[in-house]
């Protein structure tokens, strides 16, 4: 039961529809997994970052550096998920870093223990609700069509980026178009300030589920301000990377749901600790995405099937991003995705599709 090396294989795959938001626009996604190789079983990891440090300040290049030269060094051939993130005290912030050599440390035991991710972390739910997260269009006509696709597939909940000069005619379209049983929200990105207060306040007309991240990650205060000038009930999910984060925004009123994604906070294991203070205080819980291929898609969804992830995921299926994915594609089955639930993730790349999509692969032996 050891770990005999480690590999780093970056990747490039096209995403189906180039995705705007308030700070750019992704076409194609750059992976970085952390592949964990032992003697009877591999595990792997994905890393959420995108190729540009615009969602937070962790980009693909960067990561890949901080893991080769940071993280790596502290894994030996025995060594846990759980070892991992206690010795990674010393090392600050790099979430989404930690959390891709976590994951495929957590894939690799489970995979030795025989026992599968939704198990460990304390799955309840074997199918997750996928919700559709749709970039900004200039042209509403042009989105009310991408809006009437998705429900025609069978999403049951629709998510609106939203920034200055794009937000409320937008919504209001929506809305009048699709009625009001459409569970519909909006997401910021942050691209707003508490100045702009008595603006987003017109979004409370239209009985939204909520409104996620308006303001900049570290304005708190901000978020709390807003959240008493309006009644749309206020998410984060910049703004929580840890639990102590997590603990400072429900204190302080910042916000009243959480978007819980493991990149972002350091990993499976923080991410259920966050999950456990939320439940004990009846904060609901929705699993976010960050255009994960199935490997990430796959643990994401263990962690979306815990008792407190009571609102729809950003988890849509494979071919809303991809034409191809690296697993066997997760497809929608009556508006929700099955969670995987055999041994760790409970899948594994597809080779032939890894080896056409890798740009390079570096391996580190124990
Ligand atoms: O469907 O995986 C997906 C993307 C969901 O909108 C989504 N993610 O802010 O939550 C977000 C957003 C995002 C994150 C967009 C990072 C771009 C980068």
């Amino acid at each position: 039961m050891t770990i005999r090396a480690i590999e780093l294989v970056r990747a490039s795959i096209d995403l189906v529809t180039p995705m705007r938001t308030s700070y750019g626009v992704n076409a194609q996604r750059d992976l970085l997994y952390v592949h964990v190789i032992g003697d009877d079983a591999e595990g792997w990891g994905e890393c959420v970052a995108l190729t540009h440090p615009g969602y937070t300040d962790e980009y693909v290049d960067g990561c890949e550096a901080v893991i080769r030269s940071q993280l790596l060094p502290l894994v030996g051939a025995t060594t846990t998920a759980e070892q991992f993130i206690e010795s990674c005290l010393g090392i600050e912030r790099n979430y989404m870093a930690k959390a891709a050599v976590e994951m495929a440390l957590l894939d690799y035991w489970l995979r030795v223990e025989k026992k599968s991710l939704a198990t460990f972390l304390g799955a309840t739910q074997s199918r997750v609700v996928a919700g559709v997260s749709i970039g900004i269009y200039s042209d509403i006509d042009e989105l009310l069509n991408v809006v009437s696709g998705f429900c025609a597939e069978g999403y049951s909940r629709v998510k609106l980026k939203i920034e200055p000069g794009n937000d409320i005619e937008p919504v209001r379209a929506v809305r009048k178009a699709f009625g009001d049983d459409l569970l519909l929200q909006v997401d910021a990105n942050s691209a707003y300030s508490i100045e702009d207060a008595q603006h987003l306040a017109q979004l409370d007309e239209f009985n939204l589920l909520l409104l996620e991240q308006p303001l900049a990650e570290d304005d708190l205060a901000g978020h709390a301000e807003l959240a008493q000038r309006i009644s749309t009930p206020l998410c984060l999910d910049e703004s929580i990377v840890s639990l102590a984060s997590a603990r400072n925004a429900l204190d302080m009123g910042a916000c009243s749901i959480v978007n819980l994604k493991a990149g972002r906070v350091g990993g499976f294991l923080e991410a259920k600790k966050i999950h456990d203070l939320c439940f004990e205080r009846n904060i609901p819980v929705w699993c976010g995405g960050m255009y994960e291929t199935g490997i990430g898609r796959a643990a994401a969804l263990a962690l979306a099937a815990l008792p407190g992830f009571t609102l729809p995921s950003d988890l849509s299926a494979s071919k809303k991003y991809f034409l191809e994915d690296v697993t066997t594609p997760f497809e929608l089955v009556d508006g929700c995705l099955d969670v995987p639930n055999t041994m760790g993730i409970g899948v594994a790349p597809n080779q032939g599709t890894l080896q056409r999509i890798t740009t390079r692969t570096e391996e580190f032996r124990l």
